[in-house]
């Protein structure tokens, strides 16, 4: 493998919903991503919303029951404890699921929101965090003013939130190494991260268990789940192995 000691100086993990599969959280584009039989592409977007904001609520609302019985696993730990190591590390996630606050990372930049956050669709105050499930009621409503209440989550369509993105864009511009966890690399902006790293000169690995669009752009695959090869991986890196 061509990951050095000097690589590990700067690293960026980019990861998506298969690092969370082990935990029980389905993914979006798997066997187990369809819900009753909508796509994530028919739900999560503005439009959706707008035509059924009964529907889509029943979605998150389902998804954090099952969330919210979800651990992390051995690969959010192990993110967990490279953070400690590497000097200077970002946990860029597109998940909305919160488990790698869970596991104890802290520099985490989440591209797409966090499914525990709500917000008011006039904006009328600052989002607000709430654990609740089930919901009383579906769509649940602003409770300042009235008016329907969303997830604190980014939909097709929707830009990700500015300072979050950029972040990431400039963590993947100086990174020496990029970790690619879990994801299809079907969704942008985020996709194009490992383009900006590859550009860059970083080194990049991938880990899961099935071929992305970006798999010809890595330098190492461990086509495993996440659970089993990260905290192999990282072993064989801090062994310098
Ligand atoms: C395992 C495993 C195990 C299984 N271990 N691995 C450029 C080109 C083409 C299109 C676009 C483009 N730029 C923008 C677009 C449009 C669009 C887009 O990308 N469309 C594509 C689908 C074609 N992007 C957007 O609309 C984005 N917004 C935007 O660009 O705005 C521009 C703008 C600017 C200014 C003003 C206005 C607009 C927004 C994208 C938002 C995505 N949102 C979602 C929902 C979030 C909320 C929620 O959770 O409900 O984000 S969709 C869904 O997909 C979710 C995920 O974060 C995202 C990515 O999915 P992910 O994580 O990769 O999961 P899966 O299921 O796809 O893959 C799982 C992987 O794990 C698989 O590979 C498995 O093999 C693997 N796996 N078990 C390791 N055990
Ligand atoms: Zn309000």
């Amino acid at each position: 493998m061509r990951t050095l000691a000097g690589d590990i100086q700067s690293v960026v993990v980019l990861t998506g919903a298969g690092i969370s599969a082990e935990s029980g959280v389905p993914t979006f584009r798997g066997e187990d991503g369809l819900w009753r039989q909508y796509r994530a592409e028919e739900l999560a977007t503005p439009a959706a919303f707008h035509r059924d904001p009964r529907l889509v609520w029943e979605w998150y609302d389902w998804r954090r029951g099952l969330i919210a019985e979800c651990m992390p696993n051995a690969a959010h730990h192990a993110l967990a404890r490279m953070e400690e190591r590497v000097p200077d590390f970002a946990l860029v996630t597109q998940n909305v699921d919160g488990l790698h606050h869970l596991a104890g990372s802290r520099n985490i930049i989440e591209l797409h929101g966090n499914i525990w956050r709500m917000r008011c669709m006039r904006g009328c105050r600052p989002k607000w965090e709430d654990r609740t499930v089930p919901l009383p009621e579906r769509p649940p409503h602003c409770p300042s003013c009235g008016a329907l209440t969303r997830p604190d989550v980014v939909w097709f369509g929707e830009a990700l939130p500015t300072e979050a993105l950029e972040a990431a864009w400039r963590a993947s511009e100086r990174c020496h190494l990029m970790l690619i966890v879990g994801t299809s690399a079907a969704v942008h902006p985020a996709a194009s991260l490992p383009l900006v790293a590859r550009q860059a000169g970083a080194t990049i690995v991938e880990i899961n268990p099935r071929p992305t669009p970006i798999s010809h752009l890595v330098d190492e695959i461990l086509r495993e789940p996440a659970a089993v090869a990260l905290p192999h991986w990282w072993a064989r890196v801090v062994s310098g192995g």
